[in-house]
Formats: structure tokens, sequence, C-alpha cells
């Protein structure tokens, strides 16, 4: 993953400070590149520990059309939680939501959670993301993506077309409102000599802490996708528009430079799985994976 440690190095050596809407501060670079092949292993971050139960989970939320935080939350994943909890926290208790990581904000964040996992109804009401990933992916306008571009590699592989596009302008100021219109918002299938590749355009990232999620999520989809097309897994592509670093993730950067990069895991797939929406959470094996101790940081909302 040398090429991860390149591009942390890129955006240290060339960020330029930028304010954010989430008011931390950035440094950041607009325009970016990396390829991972995905015959020379899965590209999870080896030089700190990355959560791939997460990145599994999200990725059959987001492929289910999925967009209440609840299902995440039933099976441990905290990553969407602030953003829901944001909204609530300011209709339930303003001055709290002032107090953002405060022991008192923390011990609220829990309580959210819990009536999210177990109370039907609050989670109804106050889980749910707006139109977001899921949402785009299997029913923008109508238009289930997700079973266009399969049935359209499978027919016509040489396709120039196969794209997926979570950017919907017509729903952005709805997601505006809840802080989330897509980052990840749109991606490219190719296939050639029999691989499936797959290239992300990503408008904006948070290169400490969201960027070995996506990296890992996008070329876990492409090895879903090569699997029920009948084709081999090519590469991954990711490119970057506004790529910056959080100004309160800089020193996690530094440590994480410090540290070797090690031999990339292995990725196996259940092969009877023939269908996209018929692959479950057991049928992933991470096999191999040694990565460095985590890494804490917190991220902007
Ligand atoms: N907003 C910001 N500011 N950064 C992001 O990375 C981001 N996303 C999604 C939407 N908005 C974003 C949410 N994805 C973590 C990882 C991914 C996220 C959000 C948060 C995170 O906190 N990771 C920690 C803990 C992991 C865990 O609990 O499992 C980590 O150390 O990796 C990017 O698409």
């Amino acid at each position: 993953m040398q090429q991860y440690h390149t591009l942390l190095q890129h955006i240290l050596k060339n960020g330029v400070r930028k304010h954010d809407r989430t008011g931390t501060g950035t440094i950041s670079v607009f325009g970016y590149q990396v390829r991972f092949d995905l015959n020379d292993g899965f590209p999870l971050i080896t030089t700190k520990k990355v959560h791939i139960k997460s990145i599994i989970h999200e990725l059959l939320w987001f492929l289910k059309g999925d967009t209440n935080i609840q299902y995440l939350v039933r099976n441990g994943v905290g990553i969407w939680n602030e953003w829901p909890f944001q909204f609530w926290l300011q209709n339930e208790n303003p001055d709290l939501a002032q107090t953002k990581y405060s022991p008192a904000w923390k011990d609220k964040l829990s309580e959210f959670v819990e009536r999210i996992k177990t109370d039907d109804d609050f989670a109804t009401q106050w889980g749910n993301l707006g139109p977001v990933y899921g949402q785009q992916w299997r029913n923008f306008e109508g238009v289930d993506q997700i079973v266009q571009v399969v049935n359209d590699i499978r027919r016509s592989p040489d396709s120039r077309r196969l794209l997926v596009s979570a950017w919907n302008p017509k729903e952005i100021p709805v997601m505006v409102k809840s802080g989330l219109p897509p980052c990840h918002a749109l991606f490219q299938f190719y296939v050639a000599e029999g691989k499936l590749s797959c290239q992300l355009y990503q408008r904006s990232a948070d290169v400490f802490l969201g960027v070995p999620f996506n990296i890992a999520s996008y070329a876990l989809l492409t090895l879903m996708m090569a699997q029920v097309c009948g084709l081999q897994p090519g590469e991954f592509i990711h490119s970057f528009g506004d790529a910056h670093l959080y100004l309160n993730h800089l020193e996690q950067a530094q440590i994480q430079l410090s540290r070797q990069p090690r031999s990339l895991p292995q990725m196996k797939l259940n092969p009877a799985v023939r269908e996209i929406f018929d692959f479950q959470y057991e049928d992933f094996t991470l096999s191999d994976y040694d990565p460095y101790p985590a890494i804490k940081a917190e991220v902007s909302v």
C-alpha cells in the first residue's frame, strides 16, 4: 500500500490550507489518482488496523438500498452514527450539541444508539440518513442502477457506459440538510481480457479516516461484481477531487507514515454466490491481515 503512503506524503508536502464546511480546517490538493491491481492482494491498509467488518456491512447495506442506520447499529457498525445523532440532539438538547465529544455528549450518543437498536419507531423517525448511497444505487428516480449495471456487464462487457451515479442533482438539497451529499459520487466498470476493473470518482476525500474504507469497499464491490459476472478481477482505480487531511489528523498521519507497509491480506468470497444481492456477511473471509495497531482520530461531521 505504498500508494496510500505516497498520497499522504503528497498532501502533507503540497496541501494548501482550506477552511471547510465542518469548521475543522484541512490541507488539501485537487486531483489525484491511485491504482490497485486486485491480483496483488486485497488493498486493505496495513499500517493501521482498519475495521473490515464495518466495511463489509456498510457495502451490504448500500446494496440493500437501505438508508437507515438501524441495520448498521444492530451489526455493531458505528461509522454513520454521528450524522443522525447530531440531527436528533439539535432537537433534543441544543446546548449539549455544542459540547461535541464531552463525556455528557458521549453518554447521549450511547443512549441514542441504544434506542435506534431497540426501538423501531424511534429508528424510523431518527435513524434515516435521507436519500444517500443505498437509495441512489437502487432507486435513482426509479432506476435500479445496480441491477442495470450487472445486466449490462453480462450482456455487453465492451460497453463504455457501465456507470453508477450517486450524484443526483435533484436530491442534493435534501442531502445537504442531512450534511451528506455523496462523496464517492460516480463509478464506472471496464472489462478487457476477461477482467473487470472499476474506477471511482470521489469528489471529496477524508484521506486519513475515510479513504482506507473507500478503497477497501470499492475493491470488495469489484470482486463481488467480477464473481457474479463470471469475470476475473482487474484493477481498482481511485480518482480524487478534493483530497484532504483534516488538521486534527496530521499527527496521526505522521505516525502512520513512520510505519513500513506489510504484505497485503487476501479476501476470499464464497464461490457459490452467483447474484450480487445474495452475498451475506458470512460469505467473506479475510486472511493474512497483520496490521499495525489502530490510530484514533475524530470524524468531522
Ligand atoms: N465525513 C468525513 N468527515 N469523513 C469521512 O470519512 C466520511 N465518510 C462517510 C461519510 N462522511 C464522511 C462515513 N464513513 C469512520 C470511517 C468511515 C466513515 C466515517 C467514520 C471512522 O470513524 N473510522 C474509524 C473507526 C472505525 C470503526 O469504528 O469501525 C477508524 O479508525 O477508521 C467517508 O466515506
